[in-house]
């Protein structure tokens, strides 16, 4: 029973000058972000988006706020309409903003003014394949990210595909925050295992926080 075990990872882990896991950084909201990720579902279904090879993203997605990161045949871009429904996104909630905010904060970057929240869902086998967050249209904001469920193996590379990946256990509850010299550093997540959370079964979900500059309809 992992829940009933004492956290003593530390506050703080620096994964790069710029990137650090906060472990535990989002428990005590983590229910109420729960509870967030099925209110944008509701309106906004979770979807397995097609990527430009030709394939489909490994986890399903939606998202919330002014635009949202999609993709298609076409490429990526940031939305601000949900091409499913042709309605625009939800509104990103402010304890949402709130906290990215303050995780930010907490990893030295002050300012953050998240306008869009990415929602990843994670089935056992899902993974995500190493990548930069660069559609955006701007760099000076950092990404804040928050596990939710199952725990994932995190891969942590660096500025480019072929430097050497490092590995973390991101767990229910914790933020991850990079920006600054890390902003475009590759990272991914390794397939998800069969194991459970007591909260959400065999899903991991992971909510990214950044601020977009360049949207379309
Ligand atoms: C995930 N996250 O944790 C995938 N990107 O499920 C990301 O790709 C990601 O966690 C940018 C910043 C934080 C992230
Ligand atoms: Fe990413």
């Amino acid at each position: 029973m992992a829940l009933l075990l004492p956290d003593t990872r530390p506050s703080r882990m620096m994964l790069d000058d710029g990137a650090l896991v906060l472990p535990g950084f989002i428990t005590p909201e983590a229910t109420h972000l729960l509870r967030i990720i099925e209110q944008v579902a509701a309106f906004a279904p979770f979807r397995q988006m097609a990527t430009p090879g030709g394939g489909t993203m490994s986890a399903a997605m939606t998202g919330c706020g002014a635009a949202v990161w999609v993709t298609d045949h076409t490429g990526y871009r940031y939305t601000s309409h949900d091409p499913l429904t042709r309605e625009p996104w939800p509104a990103m909630p402010p304890l949402l903003a709130e906290l990215g905010e303050q995780a930010a904060q907490a990893a030295g970057f002050t300012g953050f003014t998240p306008n869009t929240a990415l929602l990843n869902r994670y089935a056992p086998g899902s993974r995500m394949g190493l990548h930069q967050d660069r559609d955006e249209g701007e760099c000076s904001q950092p990404v804040v990210s928050f596990s939710l469920g199952r725990s994932a193996i995190f891969q942590w590379g660096g500025a480019r595909r072929t430097d050497p990946v490092r590995t973390v256990i991101l767990h229910h509850g914790d933020a991850v925050v990079w920006g600054g010299p890390a902003r475009l550093f590759f990272h991914g997540i390794k397939p998800l295992g069969h194991e459970t959370h007591p909260l959400t079964g065999d899903l991991r979900y992971n909510i990214t926080l950044r601020y977009v500059a360049r949207t379309t309809h």
